[in-house]
Protein backbone atom coordinates (compact mmCIF):
# COMPACT_ATOMS: atom_id res chain seq x y z
CA UNK A 1 0.00 0.00 0.00
CA UNK A 2 2.87 2.60 0.58
CA UNK A 3 4.20 2.10 -2.21
CA UNK A 4 2.69 3.91 -4.52
CA UNK A 5 4.81 7.60 -5.59
CA UNK A 6 8.25 6.11 -6.24
CA UNK A 7 9.42 9.56 -6.15
CA UNK A 8 8.15 10.56 -2.55
CA UNK A 9 10.81 11.03 -0.62
CA UNK A 10 10.97 13.28 2.95
CA UNK A 11 8.94 13.84 5.96
CA UNK A 12 4.84 13.92 6.43
CA UNK A 13 2.40 14.63 9.23
CA UNK A 14 -1.43 14.74 9.60
CA UNK A 15 -2.56 15.89 12.85
CA UNK A 16 -6.43 15.01 12.59
CA UNK A 17 -9.03 15.39 15.11
CA UNK A 18 -8.21 12.86 17.23
CA UNK A 19 -4.45 11.28 15.95
CA UNK A 20 -1.54 12.60 14.82
CA UNK A 21 0.39 10.58 12.14
CA UNK A 22 3.86 11.23 10.85
CA UNK A 23 5.64 9.30 8.89
CA UNK A 24 9.03 9.31 7.08
CA UNK A 25 8.92 8.30 3.16
CA UNK A 26 12.16 6.94 1.31
CA UNK A 27 11.40 6.63 -2.58
CA UNK A 28 7.41 6.02 -2.46
CA UNK A 29 7.60 4.09 0.88
CA UNK A 30 7.00 4.85 4.17
CA UNK A 31 10.15 3.64 6.13
CA UNK A 32 9.41 4.96 9.41
CA UNK A 33 5.73 6.01 11.88
CA UNK A 34 4.95 7.63 14.43
CA UNK A 35 1.55 8.19 16.07
CA UNK A 36 0.51 10.40 19.27
CA UNK A 37 -3.35 11.14 20.53
CA UNK A 38 -4.59 14.81 19.29
CA UNK A 39 -5.01 17.34 21.98
CA UNK A 40 -7.64 19.84 20.70
CA UNK A 41 -7.12 22.30 23.60
CA UNK A 42 -2.91 22.76 22.71
CA UNK A 43 -1.51 27.04 22.52
CA UNK A 44 0.14 27.40 19.25
CA UNK A 45 3.52 26.89 20.50
CA UNK A 46 2.69 23.57 22.15
CA UNK A 47 1.37 22.29 18.33
CA UNK A 48 4.59 23.23 16.74
CA UNK A 49 6.74 22.04 19.41
CA UNK A 50 4.51 18.66 18.91
CA UNK A 51 5.39 18.74 14.96
CA UNK A 52 9.05 19.54 15.72
CA UNK A 53 9.37 16.77 18.02
CA UNK A 54 7.74 14.50 15.20
CA UNK A 55 10.21 15.62 12.73
CA UNK A 56 13.42 15.19 15.11
CA UNK A 57 12.27 11.58 16.47
CA UNK A 58 11.80 10.69 12.29
CA UNK A 59 15.40 12.28 11.29
CA UNK A 60 14.41 15.12 10.14
CA UNK A 61 17.44 17.38 9.18
CA UNK A 62 15.42 21.18 8.11
CA UNK A 63 16.38 19.90 4.35
CA UNK A 64 14.16 17.51 2.94
CA UNK A 65 10.29 18.20 1.83
CA UNK A 66 8.16 18.06 4.68
CA UNK A 67 4.25 18.17 4.24
CA UNK A 68 2.01 19.42 7.15
CA UNK A 69 -1.90 18.51 6.50
CA UNK A 70 -4.11 19.75 9.50
CA UNK A 71 -7.67 19.42 10.45
CA UNK A 72 -9.26 23.34 9.54
CA UNK A 73 -8.46 25.71 6.69
CA UNK A 74 -5.53 26.64 5.83
CA UNK A 75 -5.32 29.86 3.63
CA UNK A 76 -3.44 31.19 0.72
CA UNK A 77 -0.57 32.80 3.57
CA UNK A 78 -0.35 29.25 5.30
CA UNK A 79 -2.58 30.61 8.13
CA UNK A 80 -4.38 27.85 10.21
CA UNK A 81 -8.17 28.24 11.70
CA UNK A 82 -10.53 25.81 13.23
CA UNK A 83 -14.04 26.07 11.58
CA UNK A 84 -15.09 23.62 13.66
CA UNK A 85 -14.36 25.46 16.87
CA UNK A 86 -15.01 22.69 18.91
CA UNK A 87 -12.37 20.22 17.76
CA UNK A 88 -9.77 22.63 18.02
CA UNK A 89 -9.89 25.91 20.06
CA UNK A 90 -8.08 28.27 20.05
CA UNK A 91 -6.69 27.91 16.61
CA UNK A 92 -7.35 30.73 14.53
CA UNK A 93 -4.92 32.60 12.41
CA UNK A 94 -1.99 31.03 13.46
CA UNK A 95 0.77 31.84 10.87
CA UNK A 96 1.87 27.54 10.35
CA UNK A 97 3.41 27.89 7.34
CA UNK A 98 5.75 31.00 8.31
CA UNK A 99 6.50 29.18 12.01
CA UNK A 100 7.33 26.20 10.67
CA UNK A 101 9.59 27.36 7.52
CA UNK A 102 11.15 28.93 9.91
CA UNK A 103 12.08 26.36 12.79
CA UNK A 104 11.88 23.69 10.10
CA UNK A 105 13.75 24.72 6.66
CA UNK A 106 11.75 26.22 3.48
CA UNK A 107 10.61 23.28 2.00
CA UNK A 108 8.01 22.51 4.86
CA UNK A 109 3.81 23.15 3.02
CA UNK A 110 1.00 23.58 5.05
CA UNK A 111 -2.53 22.41 3.94
CA UNK A 112 -6.11 21.19 5.13
CA UNK A 113 -5.78 17.22 5.63
CA UNK A 114 -8.73 16.40 2.85
CA UNK A 115 -7.36 18.28 0.61
CA UNK A 116 -4.13 17.02 1.25
CA UNK A 117 -5.77 13.65 0.96
CA UNK A 118 -7.93 13.87 -2.32
CA UNK A 119 -4.31 15.10 -3.62
CA UNK A 120 -2.84 11.58 -2.45
CA UNK A 121 -6.03 9.86 -3.73
CA UNK A 122 -6.22 11.61 -6.95
CA UNK A 123 -2.32 10.80 -7.95
CA UNK A 124 -1.51 7.83 -6.14
CA UNK A 125 -4.70 6.35 -5.13
CA UNK A 126 -8.52 5.94 -6.04
CA UNK A 127 -8.97 8.66 -8.18
CA UNK A 128 -6.57 7.94 -10.89
CA UNK A 129 -7.11 8.85 -13.89
CA UNK A 130 -10.59 10.77 -13.27
CA UNK A 131 -11.40 13.87 -14.48
CA UNK A 132 -12.67 15.13 -11.91
CA UNK A 133 -12.92 14.02 -8.78
CA UNK A 134 -13.93 14.75 -5.24
CA UNK A 135 -12.33 12.73 -1.40
CA UNK A 136 -14.47 12.88 1.81
CA UNK A 137 -13.59 11.79 4.94
CA UNK A 138 -15.80 10.62 7.42
CA UNK A 139 -13.90 10.80 10.92
CA UNK A 140 -13.92 13.02 13.84
CA UNK A 141 -15.50 15.59 11.35
CA UNK A 142 -16.47 15.49 7.86
CA UNK A 143 -13.76 16.93 5.10
CA UNK A 144 -13.50 17.12 1.46
CA UNK A 145 -10.81 18.05 -1.09
CA UNK A 146 -11.87 18.16 -4.73
CA UNK A 147 -9.69 18.01 -7.89
CA UNK A 148 -10.69 18.90 -11.24
CA UNK A 149 -8.27 18.08 -14.26
CA UNK A 150 -5.63 16.93 -12.00
CA UNK A 151 -5.45 20.42 -10.24
CA UNK A 152 -6.53 20.53 -6.00
CA UNK A 153 -9.12 23.46 -5.86
CA UNK A 154 -8.20 25.98 -3.27
CA UNK A 155 -9.29 29.30 -2.32
CA UNK A 156 -7.40 32.65 -0.70
CA UNK A 157 -9.88 31.81 2.48
CA UNK A 158 -8.85 28.05 2.64
CA UNK A 159 -12.37 27.25 2.74
CA UNK A 160 -12.85 25.30 -0.98
CA UNK A 161 -13.83 22.05 -0.86
CA UNK A 162 -14.89 22.12 2.90
CA UNK A 163 -18.10 19.83 2.11
CA UNK A 164 -18.62 18.91 5.44
CA UNK A 165 -19.86 22.40 5.89
CA UNK A 166 -22.57 22.18 3.57
CA UNK A 167 -25.78 21.67 4.40
CA UNK A 168 -27.84 18.48 4.23
CA UNK A 169 -31.57 17.58 3.99
CA UNK A 170 -31.13 14.97 7.13
CA UNK A 171 -29.68 18.13 8.94
CA UNK A 172 -31.38 19.94 11.47
CA UNK A 173 -29.14 20.69 14.59
CA UNK A 174 -26.39 23.75 15.03
CA UNK A 175 -23.19 22.72 14.56
CA UNK A 176 -20.23 24.53 15.91
CA UNK A 177 -18.96 26.42 12.88
CA UNK A 178 -22.04 28.53 12.90
CA UNK A 179 -24.59 27.26 10.97
CA UNK A 180 -27.35 24.82 11.37
CA UNK A 181 -27.95 21.76 9.43
CA UNK A 182 -24.21 20.45 8.02
CA UNK A 183 -23.14 17.12 6.79
CA UNK A 184 -20.99 17.14 9.99
CA UNK A 185 -23.34 17.72 12.05
CA UNK A 186 -24.94 14.38 11.34
CA UNK A 187 -22.40 12.14 9.45
CA UNK A 188 -19.22 12.62 11.51
CA UNK A 189 -17.87 10.20 14.30
CA UNK A 190 -18.67 13.38 16.85
CA UNK A 191 -22.06 13.60 15.59
CA UNK A 192 -22.56 9.62 15.65
CA UNK A 193 -21.17 9.85 19.39
CA UNK A 194 -23.91 12.97 20.43
CA UNK A 195 -26.18 10.70 18.18
CA UNK A 196 -26.10 7.93 20.59
CA UNK A 197 -26.33 9.92 23.75
CA UNK A 198 -29.27 11.18 22.69
CA UNK A 199 -30.47 7.94 22.47
CA UNK A 200 -29.56 7.22 25.87
CA UNK A 201 -26.17 5.91 25.01
CA UNK A 202 -23.84 8.24 26.37
CA UNK A 203 -21.19 5.51 27.46
CA UNK A 204 -20.70 4.73 23.60
CA UNK A 205 -18.24 5.85 21.10
CA UNK A 206 -18.77 6.00 17.20
CA UNK A 207 -16.65 2.19 16.90
CA UNK A 208 -19.33 1.61 19.47
CA UNK A 209 -22.26 2.52 17.60
CA UNK A 210 -20.87 0.59 14.81
CA UNK A 211 -20.08 -2.45 17.06
CA UNK A 212 -24.09 -1.90 18.25
CA UNK A 213 -25.69 -1.58 14.72
CA UNK A 214 -22.97 -4.90 13.54
CA UNK A 215 -25.15 -6.58 16.13
CA UNK A 216 -28.14 -5.67 14.94
CA UNK A 217 -29.13 -3.44 17.44
CA UNK A 218 -31.88 -0.95 15.70
CA UNK A 219 -30.99 2.42 17.47
CA UNK A 220 -27.32 2.27 16.22
CA UNK A 221 -28.37 1.18 13.02
CA UNK A 222 -30.69 4.54 12.40
CA UNK A 223 -27.99 6.76 13.50
CA UNK A 224 -25.23 5.12 11.14
CA UNK A 225 -27.92 5.08 8.05
CA UNK A 226 -28.69 8.92 8.71
CA UNK A 227 -24.96 9.00 8.14
CA UNK A 228 -24.67 7.20 5.29
CA UNK A 229 -27.97 8.90 4.22
CA UNK A 230 -26.45 12.53 4.20
CA UNK A 231 -23.15 11.81 2.83
CA UNK A 232 -24.86 10.20 -0.49
CA UNK A 233 -27.22 13.04 -0.30
CA UNK A 234 -23.57 15.40 -0.48
CA UNK A 235 -22.42 12.95 -3.38
CA UNK A 236 -25.74 13.65 -5.48
CA UNK A 237 -25.35 17.20 -4.79
CA UNK A 238 -21.65 17.40 -5.91
CA UNK A 239 -22.29 15.47 -8.92
CA UNK A 240 -24.74 18.34 -10.19
CA UNK A 241 -22.67 21.39 -9.18
CA UNK A 242 -19.10 19.24 -10.40
CA UNK A 243 -19.79 16.63 -12.55
CA UNK A 244 -17.85 14.67 -10.68
CA UNK A 245 -16.52 10.88 -12.02
CA UNK A 246 -15.45 9.77 -8.64
CA UNK A 247 -16.03 10.31 -5.12
CA UNK A 248 -13.30 8.17 -2.97
CA UNK A 249 -14.47 8.07 0.64
CA UNK A 250 -12.14 7.64 3.81
CA UNK A 251 -11.40 8.49 7.61
CA UNK A 252 -11.97 5.94 10.23
CA UNK A 253 -16.06 5.97 9.79
CA UNK A 254 -15.83 6.25 6.20
CA UNK A 255 -13.69 2.89 6.02
CA UNK A 256 -15.94 0.97 8.60
CA UNK A 257 -16.69 -2.24 7.62
CA UNK A 258 -20.05 -1.97 5.63
CA UNK A 259 -20.34 1.71 6.15
CA UNK A 260 -19.81 2.21 1.95
CA UNK A 261 -22.05 -0.18 1.08
CA UNK A 262 -25.03 1.76 3.23
CA UNK A 263 -23.84 5.18 1.38
CA UNK A 264 -24.04 3.36 -1.93
CA UNK A 265 -27.50 2.04 -1.41
CA UNK A 266 -28.31 5.40 -0.76
CA UNK A 267 -27.00 6.73 -3.73
CA UNK A 268 -29.14 4.28 -5.62
CA UNK A 269 -31.92 5.97 -4.34
CA UNK A 270 -30.92 9.04 -6.34
CA UNK A 271 -32.26 9.53 -10.16
CA UNK A 272 -29.29 7.71 -12.44
CA UNK A 273 -28.26 11.57 -13.67
CA UNK A 274 -27.20 11.80 -9.85
CA UNK A 275 -25.34 8.92 -9.04
CA UNK A 276 -21.31 9.27 -8.92
CA UNK A 277 -18.87 5.94 -8.33
CA UNK A 278 -17.71 5.87 -5.34
CA UNK A 279 -14.57 4.35 -3.75
CA UNK A 280 -12.71 3.43 -1.13
CA UNK A 281 -9.83 4.85 -0.61
CA UNK A 282 -6.72 2.84 -1.86
CA UNK A 283 -4.12 4.56 0.62
CA UNK A 284 -6.16 3.66 3.47
CA UNK A 285 -5.10 6.45 6.76
CA UNK A 286 -2.24 7.24 4.51
CA UNK A 287 -3.55 9.42 2.10
CA UNK A 288 -3.30 12.89 3.66
CA UNK A 289 0.64 12.09 4.05
CA UNK A 290 0.91 11.24 0.53
CA UNK A 291 -0.56 14.36 -0.63
CA UNK A 292 0.92 16.54 1.71
CA UNK A 293 4.32 15.22 1.19
CA UNK A 294 3.88 15.25 -2.68
CA UNK A 295 2.77 19.14 -2.43
CA UNK A 296 5.77 19.62 -0.50
CA UNK A 297 8.37 18.02 -3.33
CA UNK A 298 5.78 20.11 -6.08
CA UNK A 299 6.56 23.08 -4.47
CA UNK A 300 10.59 22.48 -4.68
C1 LIG B 1 -13.73 19.53 9.88
C2 LIG B 1 -12.73 20.66 9.65
C3 LIG B 1 -11.98 20.37 8.34
C4 LIG B 1 -11.36 18.97 8.33
C5 LIG B 1 -12.42 17.92 8.66
C6 LIG B 1 -11.86 16.51 8.79
C7 LIG B 1 -11.91 21.82 11.64
C8 LIG B 1 -11.02 21.76 12.85
N1 LIG B 1 -11.85 20.77 10.79
O1 LIG B 1 -14.70 19.56 8.91
O2 LIG B 1 -11.00 21.33 8.10
O3 LIG B 1 -10.79 18.71 7.07
O4 LIG B 1 -13.07 18.26 9.88
O5 LIG B 1 -10.86 16.49 9.77
O6 LIG B 1 -12.63 22.77 11.48
P1 LIG B 1 -10.72 15.40 10.96
O7 LIG B 1 -10.50 16.20 12.20
O8 LIG B 1 -11.94 14.59 11.01
O9 LIG B 1 -9.52 14.61 10.58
Amino acid sequence: MAQAGDALTGLAIDIGGSKIAAARFQAGVIVARRRRATDGSLNVGAWIATIGELLADLGGTGAEPVGVAVTGRVDGEGRWSAINTDTLSGVDGVPLANDLQQRFGPRVVAMNDALAAATGEAIYGAGQGAPAMAYLTVSTGVGGGIVLGGRPLTSVDGLAGHIGFMTTRHGDVPCPSGRVGTLESVASGKAIEQAARAAGRADIDAAGVFHHWRRGDEWAAAIVQRSADAIADACANLKAALGLDVVVIGGSVGLAEGYLDLVRGASDREPPLFRVELRPAALGADSPLFGALHTANEAG
